[in-house]
């Protein structure tokens, strides 16, 4: 029988071993690239890690302690539902009707006169709020939940992305995390009843910003008969950069003046003026 040993064919069964040991490594390579390439096509960071588990544990806190009277929600179903609404979805194809189960199970309704808006302040705003016992979005159930936090899912997966979610200016406006604010935001404002607040940034060249969440979805969302404070807060140890009589404050009264809200605005006011006073 020949010999199949021989130093001749032995070097061909190594070259034979090493092509196909590269074939296999180049084409799982590959195929890792290809998946998670696609995972990261997105220019947004991607969704918060333990997503799900985050959300079910602020569910239990807010319901259990932060406000005892919500007892009464299933924060099981709200999870659920939170899930539902974007994950195997197409993360630039979200709409406000995804939305619509997990918001009628906890509406961002508040009592009259206690909702209080913001923009460019939200960490004075909340002080605020706290301290005068109102209530930002961020203090209703829903907003509690998602503040800070990221989601996005993929077409045919169950998992969250946590590679890359859609960047609202580079990739979508119509993705998951956009769309999630802008209809709860639309709800809180359309709630409001009796006088409501707005905390504005009056460091900033133009306090009220019409592209802005406040400016885009909740100023003209508030109902007629509704009225509105706007405070006009600096930075401490600056002069302020605008004022109730600025042009972006016009622009805000003349969004309300058609809505029929009446308006009224208070401006020049350091973080500790506006704390002490209002
Ligand atoms: C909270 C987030 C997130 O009146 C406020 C709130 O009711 C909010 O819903 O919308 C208003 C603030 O938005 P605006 O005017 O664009 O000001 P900003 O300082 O540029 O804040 C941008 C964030 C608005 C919505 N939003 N709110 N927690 O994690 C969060 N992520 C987004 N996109």
């Amino acid at each position: 029988m020949a010999d199949c040993c021989t130093p001749r064919k032995k070097l061909c069964w190594c070259v034979l071993l090493f092509f196909l040991v590269a074939g296999i490594t180049g084409g799982a390579i590959g195929i890792y690239k290809w998946h998670y390439s696609g995972l990261n096509r997105w220019h947004g960071a991607g969704s918060t890690a333990d997503f799900q588990k985050i959300i079910q544990e602020r569910c239990d806190t807010y319901t259990q302690t932060i406000r005892p009277g919500s007892r009464s929600r299933n924060c099981q179903a709200i999870r659920q539902a939170f899930m539902s609404a974007f994950i195997s979805k197409d993360p630039c194809k979200a709409t406000k009707e995804d939305y619509n189960s997990l918001i009628n199970l906890a509406p961002p309704t508040v009592p009259c006169g206690q909702q209080v808006f913001w923009s460019k302040t939200k960490e004075l705003a909340h002080e605020y709020a706290k301290r005068r016992r109102l209530m930002t979005l961020e203090d209703t159930l829903l907003g509690y939940l998602a503040d800070g936090l990221r989601w996005c899912g993929e077409p045919g997966s169950s998992d969250l992305n946590i590679w890359s979610c859609p960047d609202w200016r580079k990739d979508c406006r119509t993705n998951y995390l956009s769309v999630f604010w802008e209809v709860l935001s639309e709800r809180f404002a359309e709630s409001a009843c009796n006088t409501v607040r707005v905390v504005l940034n009056g460091s900033l060249e133009n306090a009220f910003d019409s592209m802005s969440t406040f400016g885009r979805v909740e100023a003209p969302n508030l109902r007629p008969q509704v009225e509105l404070e706007a405070w006009l807060v600096h930075d401490t140890g600056k002069p302020p950069s605008d004022s109730c009589s600025g042009s972006s404050i016009r622009k805000l009264k003349s969004i309300l003046d058609g809505r029929n809200v009446k308006f009224r605005c208070m401006d020049n006011l350091s973080r500790d003026q506006f704390l002490q006073r209002s």
